[in-house]
């Protein structure tokens, strides 16, 4: 049985083996140098006695070499768990433990820190790569024959291993198989259309699943020349417009396009589809893109647990505020807390089965449990409508989720670290609307009674433990948190009563 993703993108992409990535001063590392690259890397882990299912976590720049390394795990049935580069040591320690790698890729600066917190029980071989695509990792593997053989695999066996944020505070490893991944590549594949000659902007990051499975995975499968960029500016995009006809961005990307004069139809001349996703297009967007440079936005929506789950069609009303229809092969129902169905047009949250669907958390048997429904269907939290013809709508989050620049934060995570420094009593951490990143997280803070706080001794000593992303851009200190009868924080009155915080100035 061919299982194995790499079997379908290396079938496809081998039929042009001279296009491949290429950098923005034309440098190409081809499909020919990926399949031998990644075969060099696959011998060394059959050197290190690796056996499939191992982890391997990589927490390195974006570069060929990096999509080699995922591309070795596919092909020898390792798991990869790839990692923001934007996580502290602290963090790391986490990710470290819980998935228990047997080999850690990072940067060569990281190196030292990461060893450090690893020693342990079961100590990983470590390797470095940096964001020339240079270190130890490549060098080890230079040295050696490639290993053609692409492993035999059953469909659900993992491929990949990636954290989300949980509402508790603490990531889970959602376990993606290769069937989750080819099946919505192929989907993918199909329902945008892509035809011979289509050439992709990549300036998104490859360690979350928009950068690495959907933008790589469908422009690999149609053998398609990549523009890769390592990562997003608005201006290097503009530049390379012309020669592409795919892009695929936040709504980040989209907005800062839009600050920049050379955002014409001209140099939209080629393109045929921009793809927009991982948080809300807003209508203003959607609407000036389009008086820009005569396209429509296609959004679609997804998660990491599931990949792609709707989208807009390619023909057809592409509309703002709206994504769309859910994927070939993939079921979708609206329900009540109670998971019963409820009528079109009703609020719910979107529940969903499919080939798509991930096979649980890693090591965490109760929480996909608590996620999943018993007929099988996976609670997504996501508030949605569904109208008669099977449209869907998000119009909230029943989880208690900020999404800025594409980026998920869970409050819990930050407020837990802001009540731990000295002085504060309390906390809420909230998103709110911002110009640039779409929400930008604010934090307030609540000192205890004699003790005086200052929002930027708070952000300072948040930033060893957090990433940057993760880290309030406001700090609002007030003398308590407004609460219902119950108790509870009314989020929902600050995000009101702060609603135009970000109005006025980028932060
Ligand atoms: C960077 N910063 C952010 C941030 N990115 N803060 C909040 N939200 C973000 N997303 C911090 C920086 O560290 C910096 O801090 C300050 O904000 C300004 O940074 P910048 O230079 O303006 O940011 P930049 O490096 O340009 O990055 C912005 C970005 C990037 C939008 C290009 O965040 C990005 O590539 N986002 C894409 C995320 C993504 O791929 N999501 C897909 C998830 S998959 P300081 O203090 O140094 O000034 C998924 C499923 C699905 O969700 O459906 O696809
Ligand atoms: P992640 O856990 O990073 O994969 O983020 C998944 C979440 O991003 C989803 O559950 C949604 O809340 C959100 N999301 C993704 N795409 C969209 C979209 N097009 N519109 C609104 N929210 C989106």
């Amino acid at each position: 049985m061919r299982n194995n993703l790499y079997h379908f993108l290396q079938e496809r992409f081998l039929s042009a083996a001279d296009l491949g990535l290429e950098n923005a001063g034309g440098r190409c590392v081809t499909y020919a140098d990926l399949d031998a690259g990644s075969a060099r890397i696959a011998r060394l882990f059959r050197e290190l006695s690796l056996s499939p299912g191992d982890r391997v976590l990589a927490q390195v720049e974006k570069s060929p070499q990096t999509v080699m390394l995922y591309l070795a795990c596919l092909r020898s049935g390792m798991a990869y768990v790839p990692l923001n580069t934007a996580y502290t040591a602290n963090e790391l320690e986490y990710f470290l433990s819980d998935s228990e790698p047997s080999v850690v890729v990072c940067s060569p600066t990281a190196l030292p820190r990461i060893e450090a917190h690893a020693a342990g029980p079961r100590v990983p071989s470590f390797f470095t790569l940096d964001e020339q695509g240079r270190g130890s990792l490549i060098d080890s593997a230079d040295t050696l024959p490639p290993l053609d053989e692409v492993l035999e695999l059953n469909a659900d066996d993992l491929a990949a291993i990636l954290y989300t944020s949980g509402t508790t505070g603490r990531s889970k490893g959602a376990m993606l198989s290769h069937e989750n991944l080819s099946s919505n590549a192929i989907a993918l594949h199909r329902i945008w259309g892509w035809t011979p000659g289509d050439v992709l902007i990549h300036a998104l990051p490859i360690f979350h699943v928009h950068g690495l499975f959907v933008a790589l995975h469908t422009a690999m499968l149609n053998a398609s020349r990549i523009l890769f960029l390592p990562r997003f500016d608005a201006d290097g995009v503009i530049e390379l417009l012309p020669r592409a006809t795919v892009m695929m961005g936040v709504p980040t990307f989209y907005s800062r396009l839009l600050e920049r004069p050379g955002l014409t139809r001209d140099a939209c001349r080629n393109m045929r589809l921009f793809i927009s996703g991982s948080a809300p297009l807003l209508l203003e967007t959607f609407e000036t893109f389009e008086a820009s440079t005569g396209h429509r936005i296609l959004e679609r929506y997804g998660m990491t647990e599931a990949g792609m789950i709707t989208s807009n069609p390619l023909d057809g009303d592409r509309l703002p505020e709206s994504v769309g229809y859910p994927l070939p092969g993939v079921e979708v129902r609206v329900a009540d807390e109670q998971g019963r169905r409820l009528p079109n047009g009703d609020v719910g949250v979107l529940e969903i089965k499919g080939p798509n669907v991930f096979r649980g958390y890693w090591r965490a048997p109760e929480k996909t449990k608590a996620e999943f429904r018993d007929d099988g269907f996976f609670i997504t939290g996501d508030l949605v409508t569904k109208n008669a013809d099977g449209r869907i709508r998000i119009v909230g989050r029943a989880k208690d989720l900020i999404i800025t620049g594409g980026y998920n934060v869970y409050p819990k995570e930050v407020e837990g670290y802001i009540d731990a420094l000295e002085g504060v009593a309390e906390s809420a951490v909230v998103g709110i609307p911002h110009p640039d990143f779409g929400e930008g997280v604010v934090g307030f803070v609540v000192p205890r009674s004699e003790a005086s706080v200052s929002g930027d001794a708070v952000i300072q000593s948040l930033s060893d433990s957090l990433a940057k992303f993760k880290i309030p851009k406001q700090i609002v200190v007030m003398d308590k948190l407004p609460r219902n009868a119950m108790g509870k924080v009314q989020k929902n009155q600050l995000r009101e009563q702060y609603r135009d915080l970000f109005q006025t100035s980028r932060a």
